[in-house]
């Protein structure tokens, strides 16, 4: 069986773009692979987080899996840390990965922004600890948000550069799974960039745990021109802000953006911000209701993580104790 992995940081603000995106798109993919999913916490403190916070929304990814269907007994539930493998590997790759390769990531230079010289060494490295995640469990798929490609782009060129070095087949070149009618979600208050944990205004994302009225309230907010929806997909092109509003809608119906504008084509926004309310009230609220049940629970979710992180470590470590000897360390 193909083994996937994937993971989300402990951040905060957990959004619609996270789930769709991402999340929603674990639940399938329990029946046809063996899954493991990550709280990816190592990652998220390349940038400053609070310890008591973090701890929180470490929590919050576990319980957000829960919540949209990860059954914790088919699949791996655990937080990155737990598991040492995974700096261990990376470390190696930090050996493998080129500076040349690193400097094309597009979301170091989106991160750090105009203040580089300040930006964590860790958030430099990010992309190198990302393929470790990866192939400390040879997984094969990787279901992600498009905005990761280039990053899995990464981790299959030191997969290939490991091989080729150490003259072994010891890994696979990952695949993405890009799924569904919302692979890039954008922000709610400007088309042209995508919806993040990290937009200072809280306008810009729905969050898993928004209720009915925050939901509302930040659609009826959310930017759009002046013209109606159009007939064809062709219509959106040049009208980010609608294109993204329709392909929310399309992702939460589980319709394509074509049937979409067969129903509302010529609607206003002032017709269609209010179905969209519904449908996301609908689809999303229980997860976010479920969620909140879960995060009042710790005990049970850190059940899940423990239980998820000694699961994870069996697979990982004879991966790892495997790489260490086809570099040449002396194993005790
Ligand atoms: N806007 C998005 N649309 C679709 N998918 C998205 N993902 C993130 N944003 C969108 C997908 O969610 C998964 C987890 O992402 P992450 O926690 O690793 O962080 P990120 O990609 O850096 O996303 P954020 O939410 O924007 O966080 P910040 O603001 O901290 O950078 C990934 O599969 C991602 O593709």
């Amino acid at each position: 069986m193909s083994r996937i992995f994937s993971g989300v940081q402990p951040s905060g603000n957990l959004h619609l773009g996270n789930y769709l995106g991402a999340i929603r798109n674990f639940v399938g993919l329990q029946d046809d692979y063996e899954c493991i999913y990550c709280a990816v916490d190592m990652h998220a403190i390349t940038v400053w987080q609070e310890p008591e916070q973090l701890r929180k929304n470490i929590r919050e990814v576990a319980s957000a899996y829960l919540a949209a269907g990860v059954d914790p007994k088919k699949s791996i539930i655990f937080a990155q840390s737990s598991v040492h493998a995974h700096a261990e590997l990376a470390w190696i790759f930090n050996c493998v990965a080129r500076i040349g390769w690193l400097n094309r990531m597009t979301q170091f230079k989106e991160k750090a922004g105009k203040n580089r010289e300040n930006a964590s060494l860790g958030l430099y490295a990010y992309p190198s600890l990302m393929a470790a995640d990866i192939l400390t469990y040879k997984a094969t798929h990787v279901p992600v948000g498009e905005d990761q490609k280039q990053h899995l782009e990464l981790t299959r060129d030191i997969a290939q550069k490991f091989n080729n070095d150490y003259e072994t087949d010891l890994f696979p070149l990952v695949e993405p799974i890009i799924m569904g009618e919302a692979t890039r979600v954008m922000s709610l208050r400007d088309g042209s960039k995508k919806m993040s944990k990290s937009d200072p205004s809280d306008y810009s994302r729905i969050v898993l745990t928004d209720g009915k009225d925050d939901i509302a309230r930040k659609l009826k907010k959310a930017r759009t021109d002046a013209d109606p929806l159009p007939e064809k997909v062709e219509g959106l092109e040049e009208r980010p802000e609608a294109a993204n509003l329709v392909g929310i809608y399309a992702a939460l119906a589980g319709m394509t953006k074509a049937e979409v504008l067969q129903e509302y084509s010529g609607a206003q926004f002032s017709t269609f911000k209010p179905a969209l309310t519904d449908l996301a009230v609908e689809k999303f609220g229980p997860v976010g209701e479920e969620m909140k049940r879960l995060m009042a629970d710790p005990g049970y979710v850190d059940s899940v993580l423990k239980d998820g992180a000694v699961r994870a470590a069996e697979i990982a470590n004879p991966i790892v104790r495997e790489v260490k000897e086809t570099v040449g360390f002396l194993l005790p």
